[in-house]
């Protein structure tokens, strides 16, 4: 069988008067210009061979496409641009199959929509998340996926950018088949029974509007997860355009929404933020170095941190020994592992199997020498010096020497600790945020003695438990907290210099974030920052600005929503602006000389971002983060800083 080239990426073979055309662009095929110009000369030769009855389209490799060219999307577009290859696709008088051998993701699962039939290995996964680059599909995909599953599924699917199994695309409607056996040899079979059919051409189906309600449910569910996000509500809007448009109108418009969106500060930014997590897994010093084996890991500590990381760990397959002080301690911290895993079971998220092979590979004892087997110990107790001193040192004599010793504080230094045991090399920092389970942060903290193969060791847990690593060196509070006390700090100086708590909360939601500052300060309680701050009143230079509000406000007993008071009172729950606070910022102003002015939004929000800034510009210069782009990921993933404004550091243009 020769293979005949259709351009660098895109070749063909000929089986039973079938073209098999194969894309191969490592590392996912994505659509670049010259798979696109290669998928046009296959159906010019397809059409123009009378020995040629249809074609295959497939990928070579684990994805069919991953998506267009996402490097492509700054430059301007090059011929032929994918909508037209999708029409012609659409358009060939001699049927296409797709045979769908692994992910086909956006102008990916745009192809394979245009194509007459769609038959999927079992394996594959298919999406349109476009909305997550902060755009809608641009090749057809809200015109087509409607034809074919309804409009409310496909606003879910957009909407969310949700990839979906095999299974579950079958069950939408979105393919027409499954391959049981070898996906190409079925889906020549396949092709072989449409040449002697009439050809289905997605775009010319009507589309199931359905039941308005149905509709109206699936948009309000996207909206409500898109905070400040445009792409999800254009998408809503060009999938119910499908509904009662020309496919030609309905096109025309799908494109000119992707194209004004492709070129917005959205996109940008979450451009950015998709290449940065790709950056942030390749760490200087690592090529070539082999992580230790990972199949039991130790916990001590079984409270809200350390069962969070318990069911990570189980949920990811790995054996867990979880250790507490006493019996009792322990059974109640079984209980509360157990209580997370049910609350999965019931909510659907894993089934009756998945809950009892986790139960089964958990092991609790309130004796740290159950830990012996383990071949990496986190500690996640309470964040004392002392304590986790002592805690390491004992776990030398309980762990095998190649065992890894990771340490999950928030604040202490992990250098002083790993100094405190023979051999520093094993031990690391591994800093989850809570709760473990769901958080997908974790700044991997690289000691001045940590071993490489302790720290590939490290990032290869945070990869299998699925989260999202981010390398970092040693200071007190890590990236994350350094920033969010730099971002606290601001804040409070805002607070002095005239706005109120309630007003820059206000201004932060607005701008994207979670929850504004004085909430979150409330909701963590505020004794924790308050303590760290007397520890450094002795060091603490003279001449530098130092607001006393929070301190007071800590005087006061008001640590915040636990204590019912903070920088809110709390009346049935509810939060809302207390006058002896408003009184205490008042006080602290006279104190200084400070006349209050009034800030816009846009003042209050410029002036915390670019404290930000400023804190990741220093945690850059002292080498303790290596990428502008990690600190912004970091804020992302762990602070909730909305993705779609790309991070501190990105909207400063520091890279
Ligand atoms: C779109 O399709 C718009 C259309 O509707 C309209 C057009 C007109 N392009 O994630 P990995 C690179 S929007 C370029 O570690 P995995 C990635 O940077 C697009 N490069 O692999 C990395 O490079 P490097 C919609 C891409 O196996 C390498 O591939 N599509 C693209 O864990 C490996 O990536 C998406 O949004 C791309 N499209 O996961 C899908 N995709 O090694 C985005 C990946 O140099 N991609 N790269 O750092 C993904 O979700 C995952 O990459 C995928 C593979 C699941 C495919």
């Amino acid at each position: 069988m020769t293979a005949i080239t259709f351009s660098p990426d895109v070749s063909g073979t000929v089986t039973d008067g079938v073209l098999v055309v194969t894309l191969d662009n490592p590392p996912v095929n994505a659509a670049s210009q010259t798979v696109r110009a290669g998928i046009m000369a296959a159906l010019a030769h397809l059409n123009g061979n009378s020995t040629l009855k249809a074609m295959v389209i497939t990928g070579a490799g684990k994805s069919f496409v991953g998506g267009a060219d996402i490097r492509e999307f700054g430059k301007p577009p090059v011929d032929p641009i994918l909508p037209d290859v999708v029409s012609a696709i659409e358009a060939s008088e001699k049927p296409v199959i797709a045979a769908l051998n692994g992910v086909a993701l956006g102008g990916g699962l745009e192809i394979a929509l245009a194509c007459h039939q769609r038959i999927a290995a079992p394996a594959a996964k298919l999406g349109l998340p476009e909305v997550k680059l902060g755009l809608v599909p641009g090749a057809g995909g809200t015109q087509r996926l409607p034809r074919l599953t309804g409009v409310a599924a496909a606003i879910e699917m957009i909407g969310s950018g949700r990839a979906v199994s095999a299974a579950e695309a079958l069950r939408l409607g979105v393919i027409d088949r499954i391959a049981g056996g070898v996906l190409v040899e079925e889906a020549i079979a396949l092709a072989g029974e449409q040449a002697r059919r009439p050809t289905r051409r997605t775009g010319t189906l009507p589309v199931r509007a359905g039941a308005e309600a149905d509709l109206e449910a699936a948009a309000k569910k996207v909206l409500g997860k898109a905070r400040g996000q445009t792409a999800p509500a254009e998408a809503i809007r060009l999938v119910k355009l499908a509904a009662h448009a020309t496919l030609d109108t309905g096109l025309a418009e799908e494109r000119r929404t992707f194209l004004e969106l492709k070129d917005g500060e959205q996109a940008r930014a979450l451009r950015h933020v998709f290449f940065a997590e790709r950056a942030s897994a390749k760490v200087d010093g690592l090529e070539g170095v082999q992580p230790r084996k990972l199949e039991t890991i130790g916990i001590v500590g079984m409270g809200l941190m350390g069962s969070g990381i318990a069911v990570s760990a189980l949920d990811a397959g790995f054996r867990v020994i979880a250790v507490e002080q006493s019996a009792e301690a322990a059974e109640k911290g079984r209980t509360r592992i157990e209580d997370m895993l049910r609350k999965n079971l019931v909510s659907g998220r894993i089934d009756q199997t998945g809950f009892d092979a986790r139960i089964s590979r958990l092991k609790t004892a309130g004796d740290k020498a159950a830990l012996q087997p383990a071949d990496l110990v986190i500690e996640a107790v309470f964040d004392d010096y002392d304590v986790k001193a002592t805690l390491f040192r004992e776990l030398e004599g309980i762990v095998r020497d190649d065992a890894i010793l990771a340490t999950n504080t928030s604040y202490l230094d992990p250098d002083r600790l790993a100094a405190e045991t023979r051999n520093p090399a094993r031990v690391i920092g591994l800093h989850f945020f809570s709760p473990a389970n769901i958080m997908r942060l974790m700044e991997v903290v690289k000691g001045a003695k940590t071993a490489p193969d302790v720290l590939a060791t490290g990032l290869q847990l945070a990869k299998r438990l699925g989260k999202l690593p981010i390398v970092c060196g040693v200071t007190e509070g890590f990236i994350g907290n350094r920033i969010f006390s730099a971002y606290r700090k601001e804040a409070e100086f805002l607070l002095e210099d005239g706005a109120s708590p309630a007003e820059i909360d206000s201004a932060m939601e607005g701008f994207g974030m979670a929850m504004g500052p004085f909430a979150v300060f409330d909701l963590a309680g505020l004794e924790i920052a308050w303590a760290r701050r007397k520890r450094q009143a002795a060091t603490r230079d003279p001449a530098e600005r130092y607001s006393v509000i929070a301190d007071r406000l800590c005087e006061a007993g008001r640590f915040g929503q636990k204590a019912g008071r903070g920088w809110y009172a709390y009346v049935d729950g509810k939060r809302q602006e207390d006058p002896a606070v408003t009184e205490m910022i008042a006080a602290a102003r006279r104190e200084k000389g400070i006349v209050p002015k009034d800030f816009t939004s846009g003042e209050i929000t410029r002036r915390l971002v670019s404290a930000m800034a400023d804190e990741g510009r220093k945690l850059m210069a002292e080498g303790i983060a290596s990428r502008a782009s990690d600190i912004d990921l970091v804020l992302i993933n762990g602070y909730g800083f909305p993705a779609h404004r790309g991070g501190p550091m990105f909207m400063a243009g520091i890279e």
